[in-house]
């Protein structure tokens, strides 16, 4: 017997991929349900290679009877229906950035915190972290056991994608139009992205840092350590698809280039490459499409006492996003709602 699932957000770049993934990873479905805002009402999704969902009206649909929903609408979206959700019975993973910081909703990366998953009882949702998180906490987390991590400093160079079909569409088209010298005019972003790098994602926080650096933060410490001081600077950068990001880890013990790269290539879910020669290492294009966190340029930063330099990039949309919360209701069922 198989589980009722339904995607929310169903028509969104990472709604999509969350359909893609549960086919993929052949997730034991009675039934799979697409829902989406009421002027999606009818649109069709694929759910796998050879299925064709047409699209339910989130806001009347009654959750009772569904196990597991996947959301990935906008916050505001999400603080609205997933409780309502979760009181129906249904376990509600979001991605959203609405309920992470909530004390009584686990937000989960289950290479490193699989065991939070447990506190979902409390409200019913679990939450999936932001992005550029996942993938540093994913090649933090066997670091950390090696030497214990005091301080990070993170730059991300995070894809269009991130923002949603509109950040895509933007990146295209303002490419076409730099091409052909017709008028550039941003939209979603504050400045032109083709051809541009931005130093800004999501809005301004008080003390002069963004939202995005400040979850970089916060939601560090909730999954993997409190301890550990985290300085983010988060940058939009014209690629389509992949966030990379440059990280350097200052420990409390010594930790050697090759104790680092032993435990990054034994870890759940990173891949290390690195010949350290002209293209020996990993690159977004190359990681599109791919499951894993791949680890490239891992060296000594002599700066610090004990500190390592290393690359780091993930698909944003399946690792950052839609594997990450397959990935949850794989353990969930495995572990909480066996059938
Ligand atoms: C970006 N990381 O690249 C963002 C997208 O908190 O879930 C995801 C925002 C979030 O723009």
């Amino acid at each position: 017997m198989g589980y009722k699932v339904a995607v929310i957000g169903a028509t969104g770049n990472v709604g999509r991929a969350m359909l893609q993934i549960l086919a993929d990873r052949k997730f034991p479905v009675d039934e799979v349900v697409a829902l989406a805002s009421e002027r999606s009402v009818g649109r069709e999704v694929s759910f796998g290679d050879n299925k064709i969902l047409k699209c339910k009206d989130l806001a009347t649909f009654d959750f009772k009877g569904i196990d597991i929903a996947l959301s990935s609408p906008g916050a505001k979206v999400s603080a609205l229906h997933s409780p309502r959700a979760a009181a129906a019975g249904c376990v509600v993973i979001d991605n959203t950035s609405h309920f992470r910081m909530d004390p009584d909703v686990p937000l989960v990366v289950p290479e490193v915190n699989p065991e939070a998953i447990a506190g979902y009882t409390k409200r019913g949702i679990i939450a999936n972290p932001n992005c550029s998180t996942i993938q540093m906490v994913v090649a933090l987390k066997p670091l950390h056991a090696l030497g214990k991590i005091k301080r990070v400093v993170v730059s991300t160079y995070q894809s269009v994608s991130g923002a949603g079909k509109e950040g895509m569409d933007e990146l295209y088209d303002q490419t076409k139009g730099v091409l052909v010298h017709d008028a550039i005019k941003p939209q979603k972003f504050a400045k032109q992205i083709a051809f541009n790098l931005i130093p800004q994602i999501d809005v301004f926080m008080e003390d002069g840092s963004t939202k995005e650096e400040w979850k970089m933060v916060v939601e560090t410490h909730k999954i993997l350590d409190h301890n550990i001081a985290v300085n983010a600077t988060c940058v939009r950068v014209p690629v389509f698809v992949s966030h990379s990001e440059s990280i350097n880890v200052e420990f409390e013990r010594p930790v050697s280039v090759e104790e680092a790269t032993e435990a990054l290539r034994n870890a759940e879910g990173v891949v290390v490459i690195d010949t350290r020669e002209p293209g020996g290492y990993i690159t977004p294009l190359e990681t599109s499409g791919e499951d894993p966190v791949y680890v490239s340029r891992i060296r000594k930063d002599p700066t610090v006492k004990n500190g390592l330099s290393f690359w780091c990039v993930a698909d944003n949309l399946r690792k950052g996003a839609a594997l990450n919360a397959v990935q949850i209701a794989e353990v969930l069922i495995r572990d909480y709602l066996k059938k």
